[in-house]
């Protein structure tokens, strides 16, 4: 049963691409000298996901229509990233939001929550 579930998931995921390849969103412009400021903050971002994880796909979409560098962690293969998800986010669910700080880290999960914090803070 978990298997046909994650085969459905994998499957609607690669459907989901192709839409969102397809009606690519408006991207935010800003001039070069904003967006240098949006790269630069953006440089501690990380998202923690699976490639073709529809919650993912959404999230990436939003950081894609905002314009941002943000740099993206498979955590759906057993290595390094999937450990730290659990371990220091404390759970594996994607996407995940990590952000880096001078001491600690603070890691934001739920799709919504992400693309909330994402817009209040780049729109
Ligand atoms: N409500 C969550 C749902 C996220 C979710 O269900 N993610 C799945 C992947 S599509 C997950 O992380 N499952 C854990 C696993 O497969 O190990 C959101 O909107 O972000």
């Amino acid at each position: 049963m978990r298997f046909f579930l994650r085969l459905l998931r994998e499957g609607s995921g690669r459907v989901l691409i192709l839409i969102d390849w397809l009606f690519r969103p408006s991207i935010v412009k800003r001039s070069a000298e904003d967006q240098s400021m949006v790269d630069q903050e953006t440089k501690i971002i990380k998202l923690y996901q699976f490639y073709a994880c529809p919650f993912c796909i959404k999230t990436r979409r939003a950081i894609k229509r905002l314009n941002l560098k943000v740099e993206t962690r498979n955590a759906q293969a057993e290595g390094e990233f999937r450990k730290e998800l659990e371990l220091s986010g404390g759970k594996i669910m994607v996407p995940c939001l990590k952000l880096e700080g001078a001491v600690e880290a603070s890691w934001i999960y739920e799709s919504n929550d992400i693309i909330k914090y994402l817009d209040e803070r780049f729109q």
